[in-house]
């Protein structure tokens, strides 16, 4: 029997391990929602297609599977793609598939219901993989394109644009399992040799591990201890190696400390990170002075701003491994320095009474979360001191908008990892502004009853922005607003709310609602626990 080239779609995406869609229907996507019963793909109804996307994009981060958001045309296109520049930034599989109007009308701009003038020509300007279906073949063809690049190459999210009136045709075609097998290529063994040259005669080895390091932890480990070297992360390869670890400077590129040890490090092997602006802040070049060598699956990488004598291009696991295999065992820079504590020493003791606060907060969390506690922070004060202040002992617990840096981010991600991983404690951190952007979705999370406790940090303000104005002598100006009262606007989503005035209080409430079926607000008046934490012993 006939089914339709929707249904179809639905039936490859089972049978491709994807088992959960965030999404709005439409008129225009209809058709996608015909199999979706039968195939035991799970839709969760979120409520706006902004949450849909930061929602798959936390539950891909956590499951390290695809996911997906089912779009409709026009609007409900445009507002994904927030979300998916954030994806794009953190390498992060999120596959969209989005309607378009009906062939016949494409491009010719009739006045068609959510008509764009060009959705590709948009998608092509943010996405990493875009494809447009014309006939039920192209389905097929057009997914398993998304689903292996995104196998192969750096993550990126993936477009799947297909008409409306194809959605709806009939099909004899059958979904099945693609049966490509492709996976990232090894860097070429002269490169391997090359990189493990530089790497034996060096006497201030450094590496700096990034968000495409994040699954070569055990071969990470092994090479830094088999150097002798010193290592720093990304805030995207927070904990690929304990952060507790003797060699580890933890996330601390931004900090002036960190950036004068690099500065004399001789040579400096780079994995998995761009070394961007947000990896480093306060400098939009680090003044490496090292030798460099690289190690990136994303080509690109290799030759842009920090060009490599030694480019690998390739896995992460597989180069780390090969280069550890050609080095022998000695003892060197760490040793001689004795480890990071100095180094992390006078980064503490340049916190202000703010971040002290703020600092104490990161770790009350961390007591409550557990070892495999999971936070997902928006673009707020706290979340940027616990780039690298949050205590993080593996990777993927600390997970921020990098890059594309956008508000909202937060609470959606949290949802959609809980989904992913409903065993696993996840919390959701927030500024007051930041919370609002994607408040809405409370309501998601209240009816998918995820235990989500929401800390919000607020201080009545775009507090970051503030600072930054008075620091550029701009006398403050729109960066204070109304707030409402988020105790009473979380029970009227039918979510528990409190208020901690100091970090016991936090991790307490924190324990209390992540035994309840649902999120709970965790408020933090700015200026009240800012006096408790300074006139109290907890710090
Ligand atoms: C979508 C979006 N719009 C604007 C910004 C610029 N921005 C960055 S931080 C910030 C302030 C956010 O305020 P809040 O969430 O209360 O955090 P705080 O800085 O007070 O800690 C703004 C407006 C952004 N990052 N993303
Ligand atoms: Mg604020």
């Amino acid at each position: 029997m006939a089914i339709t080239v929707g249904n179809y779609l639905v039936d490859l995406l089972a049978a491709n391990d994807i088992d959960t869609v965030f999404g709005i229907p439409g008129v225009h996507t209809l058709e996608l929602y015909r199999g979706l019963a039968a195939n035991k793909l799970r839709h969760v109804l979120v409520r706006h297609e902004q949450g849909a996307g930061f929602a798959a994009d936390g539950y891909a981060r956590i499951s390290g599977r695809a996911a997906a958001a089912f779009v409709i045309s026009g609007p409900g296109f445009t507002n994904i793609l927030t979300a998916v520049g954030q994806a794009y930034s953190d390498s992060v599989p999120l596959l969209v598939i989005a309607s378009t109007p009906v062939r016949a009308s494409l491009g010719k701009q009739w006045g068609v219901l959510h008509e764009m003038k060009a959705q590709e020509a948009v998608a092509a300007g943010i996405f990493g993989i875009v494809r447009t279906a014309g006939a039920a073949a192209d389905v097929r063809d057009h997914l398993r394109a998304c689903l292996a690049s995104l196998r192969v190459g750096r993550p990126r999210p993936a477009y799947l644009g297909i008409p409306l009136d194809l959605l709806a045709e009939l099909t004899d075609l059958r979904a099945a399992r693609f049966t490509s097998v492709a996976s990232r290529p090894d860097a070429a063994p002269a490169q391997i040799e090359a990189a493990v040259r530089l790497l034996a005669g060096a006497q201030r080895p450094l590496i700096v591990a990034g968000g495409g390091a994040r699954g070569a932890a055990a071969e990470l480990r092994l090479l830094v201890e088999r150097l002798d070297a010193l290592i720093v992360t990304t805030a995207a390869g927070k904990g690929v190696l304990p952060e507790d670890h003797a060699a580890n400077l933890g996330a601390s590129l931004p900090y002036a400390q960190t950036q004068a040890l690099a500065a004399s490090a001789d040579v400096i092997l780079a994995v998995g990170t761009e070394l961007g602006e947000t990896d480093v802040y306060s400098a939009l070049k680090l003044p490496l002075s090292g030798r460099l060598i690289r190690i990136d699956i994303d080509a690109a990488k290799l030759a842009d701003h920090y060009s490599a004598e030694v480019p690998l291009w390739g896995d992460a696991r597989s180069s780390l491994a090969a280069i550890t295999r050609g080095l022998a065992r000695r003892s060197g820079w760490r040793t001689e320095i004795g480890g990071t504590g100095s180094t992390r020493a006078a980064i503490h003791g340049s916190f202000g009474a703010s971040a002290r606060a703020q600092w104490a907060a990161l770790r009350a969390i961390r007591a409550a979360l557990g070892a495999d506690g999971v936070v997902f922070s928006d673009m707020t004060q706290i979340a940027y001191l616990g780039n690298y202040a949050y205590p993080a002992d593996a990777p993927d617990r600390w997970m921020h908008p990098s890059g594309y840096g956008t508000l909202g981010y937060a609470l959606p991600a949290a949802l959609g990892a809980k989904i992913a991983a409903p065993a696993r404690p996840v919390l959701a951190l927030a500024g007051d502004f930041g919370l609002q952007f994607t408040i809405n979705e409370l309501i998601t999370a209240v009816e998918q009853r995820v235990a989500l406790p929401i800390v919000v940090w607020n201080n009545s303000a775009l507090g970051q922005i503030r600072d930054d104005m008075i620091a550029a002598g701009i006398p403050p100006l729109g960066v204070v607003g109304r707030n409402p009262d988020f105790q009473a606007l979380f029970n009227a989503y039918g979510a528990p709310a409190v208020r901690a005035q100091d970090p016991k209080a936090l991790e307490n409430a924190i324990r209390g609602a992540l035994n309840f079926a649902g999120p709970t607000l965790i408020e933090i008046i700015d200026k009240d626990f800012l006096a408790a934490s300074t006139l109290g012993s907890s710090i």
